[in-house]
């Protein structure tokens, strides 16, 4: 299964409301200019990784509707429409379940009092990680076993480390063995058989980067992880997301990504 060969992806443009989106720490005002810098930049270099790239417009009665990650996971042969576990952003299903309907022949939905956001989702070869957190529950995470079983995919359900936003806050894949992982994700003991590349001290918060084909995207301001990539022999593509990252978002959740037909 392929598990960071994309060639499409869809984005949403943030809107001037972007700047009221959910974040942990209220002190950590964005700034709406800059946030659309970084996106543009992220937009750029999915395309020159070789990625087509739908831009949907602006959604601005949703301010985190620019994570298009959160309500819908998709494959090239089909897609899961996803309910936000964050009241706020249960909206955002009525444009994704439209965009979806445009780009997939299935699409599959979780159904009322199941919550499931796309960042607590990892797609690995052989299993989808979902994590519980705060924002998917028990039932949430039980259901979409369920559609990933009817799209052909295992998945298994997981608890996320305390004090992390989104399961893949704190691990991401780097190619078909390897994580990235925050030493309390390393903790957990739930990646048996996958190689572990570990955030260095003070960066932890890198872990949500993003494989795209030939390359890995990491945020800007985490230097020793970049390092530390580059050492293993990944192709690193720096990107400037210190904004976006005061709505406690990273690198994955601004796109949804896949490749056709398969
Ligand atoms: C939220 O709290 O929902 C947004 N401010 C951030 C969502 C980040 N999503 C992700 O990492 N998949």
């Amino acid at each position: 299964m392929r598990v960071f060969d994309f060639d499409r992806a869809i984005v949403r443009a943030p809107g001037r409301s972007v700047v009221a989106g959910l974040r942990e720490d209220p002190r950590a005002v964005p700034d709406d200019a800059k946030i659309r810098k970084e996106h543009a930049a992220y937009v750029a270099a999915l395309g020159a990784a070789g990625v087509a790239v739908d831009v949907l417009p602006p959604l601005e009665a949703f301010p985190d509707s620019v994570f298009v990650e959160d309500p819908a996971l998709v494959f090239g042969d089909g897609a899961i429409l996803l309910r936000p576990g964050a009241p706020s952003r249960l909206g955002e299903r009525h444009a994704m379940r439209q965009a979806l309907a445009a780009r997939f022949d299935r699409v599959l939905e979780l159904g009322d009092g199941e919550s499931a956001d796309g960042g607590d989702v990892l797609v690995t070869p052989d299993v989808v990680f979902v994590g519980l957190s705060g924002r998917t529950n028990a039932a949430g995470a039980a259901a979409l076993l369920a559609l990933l079983a009817a799209l052909g995919r295992r998945g298994r359900i997981v608890a996320t480390p305390p004090g992390v936003l989104h399961f893949k806050t704190a691990v991401s894949l780097l190619d078909h063995n390897t994580l990235l992982a925050t030493p309390a994700m390393v903790a957990s003991g739930l990646f048996e058989g996958f190689n572990l590349l570990v955030t260095p001290q003070g960066e932890h918060a890198a872990a949500n980067a993003l494989r795209v084909n030939d390359r890995v995207f990491a945020g800007a301001h985490f230097p020793r992880t970049a390092d530390a990539l580059a050492r293993a022999g990944y192709a690193v593509v720096p990107l400037a997301v210190r904004e976006i990252a005061r709505l406690d978002a990273g690198l994955s959740c601004l796109s949804l990504r896949w490749h056709t037909g398969a």
